[in-house]
């Protein structure tokens, strides 16, 4: 079938509007309309070229919402009608990974998924002829696209796509960081680097969970009012800080943070957000992804005296399992989603989304077919 998608030709060049084809759904997978998707750091990140993964030509985008119009042969847990969430971290339930209980990297199609193919090696999507990757088993930025089975959440009936798309990707593992990974405690001291599309959810499940300290680390002074009203209770922006940034944290918390979260992709502020955790205990996650090459360093002494360095991946969720749930901590008004969507837009206007990205002016831009 013909399909309109946002076609990543090459690095750093923008988005191109085409029509391209799509194969019918296999054995296992299933063909979903994609109602609307969230753009995400990460599908910069990969466009740009700094992703070791990226592949091209691509259809990125990982944070959709839509419904299921064809199941493949075999398909028993999704039905025509029934409302998705793509997962770009599968659940199969049978995988050494998702059976050990410690994890919810579930590893069944990783190595497709990371080769920008189906399970069975070969891509659904084509241009002219030409094979297009797929990108994070998702694809999301075109109006249809297959996924396999054990990629799916469904999710209520209720819930609006326009919304919940965003739960495939930053709400989940902003909220998921904070209580899947780093296990936050009521009456916490947390520290925030980076209050986007990400950290912003990191300061509402901090919130949730009851912690008493919240503080945010940006240097865009925009982000203060808005995450204010997420949970932040104290904001620094780095540019005003006179002196060494660790230092003002670790006093401003009175011995250092509990947990702190590095959410924007930097592996300085990575360092900072580790050092900047209380001696003998804090935890630090990070969930930022930084580019090909990038590494990470402190001193061993800063572990060796109890602080501990984790990371994420789609805030440690189990899919299928988690994400219907989080759609209905939403719809129960549990948690905000609406305030944090600054853009829609259709998805010819798809590149102006990268644009408010890199310019700061957007939090989250969401595309609507
Ligand atoms: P975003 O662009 O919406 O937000 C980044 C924020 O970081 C912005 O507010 C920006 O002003 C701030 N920032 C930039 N440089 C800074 C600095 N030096 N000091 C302090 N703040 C700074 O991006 P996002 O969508 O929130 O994504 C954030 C990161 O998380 C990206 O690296 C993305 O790839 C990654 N990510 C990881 C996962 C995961 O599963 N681990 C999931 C989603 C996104
Ligand atoms: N391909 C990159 C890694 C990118 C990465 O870490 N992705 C996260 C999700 S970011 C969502 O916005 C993830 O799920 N990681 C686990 C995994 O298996 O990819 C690189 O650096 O190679
Ligand atoms: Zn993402």
């Amino acid at each position: 079938m013909d399909v309109k998608a946002a076609v990543a030709l090459e690095a750093g060049k923008p988005l191109s509007i085409e029509t391209v084809q799509l194969e019918n759904p296999k054995s296992g997978e299933v063909l979903i309309e994609i109602k609307a998707t969230g753009i995400c750091h990460t599908d910069a990140y990969t466009l740009s070229g700094a992703d070791p993964e990226g592949l091209f030509p691509a259809i990125l985008g990982h944070e959709g919402a839509g419904v299921v119009v064809e199941v493949g042969a075999g398909v028993t847990s999704l039905k025509e009608g029934d409302r998705v969430i793509p997962l770009y971290t599968p659940e199969c339930r049978q995988c050494e990974y998702c059976l050990s209980m410690k994890t919810n990297l579930c590893q069944a199609i990783r190595a497709t998924q990371g080769r920008g193919v189906m399970p069975d090696g070969t891509s659904r999507f084509s241009l002219d002829g030409q094979m297009l990757h797929h990108y994070m088993g998702t694809s999301t930025f075109a109006n249809y696209t297959v996924l396999p089975e054990i990629a799916v959440a469904k999710i209520r009936e209720d819930a609006p796509f326009d919304k919940v798309c965003y739960i495939g990707c930053g709400v989940t593992t902003g909220i998921g960081a904070v209580i899947n990974t780093a296990k936050v405690e009521p009456g916490s001291k947390v520290v925030v680097f980076g209050l986007g599309g990400i950290g912003l959810n990191v300061l509402q499940g901090a919130r949730m969970v009851g912690a008493d300290m919240i503080v945010g680390v940006d240097i865009n002074p925009n982000r203060k009012e808005l995450a204010e009203k997420f949970g932040m209770t104290h904001f620094v922006n780095p540019k005003e800080v006179e002196g060494d940034l660790v230092k003002y944290l670790v006093d401003l918390t009175k011995g250092g943070a509990d947990y702190s979260f590095e959410c924007v992709g930097n592996v300085d502020l990575m360092r900072q957000a580790l050092e900047c955790c209380h001696k003998g205990w804090g935890v630090s996650t990070i969930i930022g992804v930084a580019g090909a090459g990038q590494e990470i360093k402190t001193r061993p002494f800063q572990l060796v005296t109890g602080r501990v360095w984790k990371g994420t991946a789609f805030g440690g969720a189990r899919g299928r399992t988690d994400v219907p749930k989080i759609v209905d901590w939403y719809m129960d008004g549990k948690i905000n989603i609406d305030d944090l969507i600054t853009h829609v837009m259709p998805l010819d206007k798809i590149n102006d989304a990268f644009e408010l990205m890199h310019q700061g002016k957007s939090i989250r831009s969401v595309v609507t077919f």
